[in-house]
C-alpha cells in the first residue's frame, strides 16, 4: 500500500449492524475522494482490539476517526481517551428509544475527552465534518468541499419550485 492509498479518515461501528448507517459516511468520503476504511470494533464485545485500533490509528496515517455506536455507546467516547485523533460520533438508532440513548451516550462525554457528536443517524455530517478537518491541510479536500456544497445549494435553486423567475441570489 502506497502512502495514497492509505485511510485517512477510519470510520467503525461497534456492530455490523451499524454498517448500513457508517455507508452513508463512506459514500460522502468517496465522493470527496477521501480514502477511508470502514471496521468493525466493539467496546464491550472485542474491548483489547478497540485499544489497539485507537493506539495504532495515527502511526497507519488515520486522522480523524468517526465511530458509530447504538445503545450504551460508549465507542467514541473509548476511542478518543486513547487517541489524540479528533472522534466524530456517529448515535445509531435503535429499536427501543429511536437513538436517543446512543445520543446521550456519546454526546455527554465528560470533560477533557471530546467527542464531536452529530444528529442520530447522521453520518453525512460525521463525514463532512471528517473532510472539513482534513481541509485545514489540504487544498485538494478544501476545493473538493466548496464543490460539493455548492452542488446542494445548486440543487435547491434548481428545484422546479423556484421555476417563477423570482431573483434567488444567484445573479438572477
Ligand atoms: C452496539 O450495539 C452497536 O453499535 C449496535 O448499534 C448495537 C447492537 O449491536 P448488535 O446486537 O446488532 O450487534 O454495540
Amino acid at each position: 500500500m502506497t502512502v495514497a492509498d492509505r485511510p485517512l479518515v477510519g470510520i467503525v461501528g461497534g456492530s455490523r449492524s451499524d454498517f448500513p448507517i457508517l455507508e452513508k459516511a463512506a459514500a460522502i468520503l468517496a465522493e470527496l475522494g477521501i480514502v477511508h476504511e470502514l471496521r468493525v470494533v466493539s467496546a464491550h464485545r472485542t474491548p483489547d482490539w478497540l485499544f489497539r485500533y485507537a493506539e495504532t490509528a495515527a502511526s497507519r496515517g488515520i486522522r480523524v476517526i468517526v465511530a458509530g455506536a447504538g445503545g450504551a455507546a460508549h465507542l467514541p467516547g473509548m476511542l478518543a481517551s486513547k487517541t489524540l485523533l479528533p472522534v466524530v460520533g456517529v448515535p445509531i438508532p435503535t429499536q427501543d428509544l429511536g437513538g436517543l440513548d446512543s445520543l446521550l451516550s456519546i454526546v455527554q462525554m465528560p470533560r477533557g475527552i471530546p467527542v464531536a457528536t452529530v444528529a442520530i443517524g447522521n453520518a453525512e455530517n460525521a463525514a463532512i465534518l471528517a473532510a472539513e478537518i482534513l481541509a485545514l491541510g489540504d487544498d485538494g479536500i478544501r476545493e473538493r468541499l466548496a464543490a460539493h456544497r455548492a452542488a446542494r445549494a445548486e440543487a435547491v435553486l434548481d428545484d422546479e419550485s423556484n421555476a417563477d423567475g423570482l431573483p434567488h441570489g444567484r445573479g438572477g
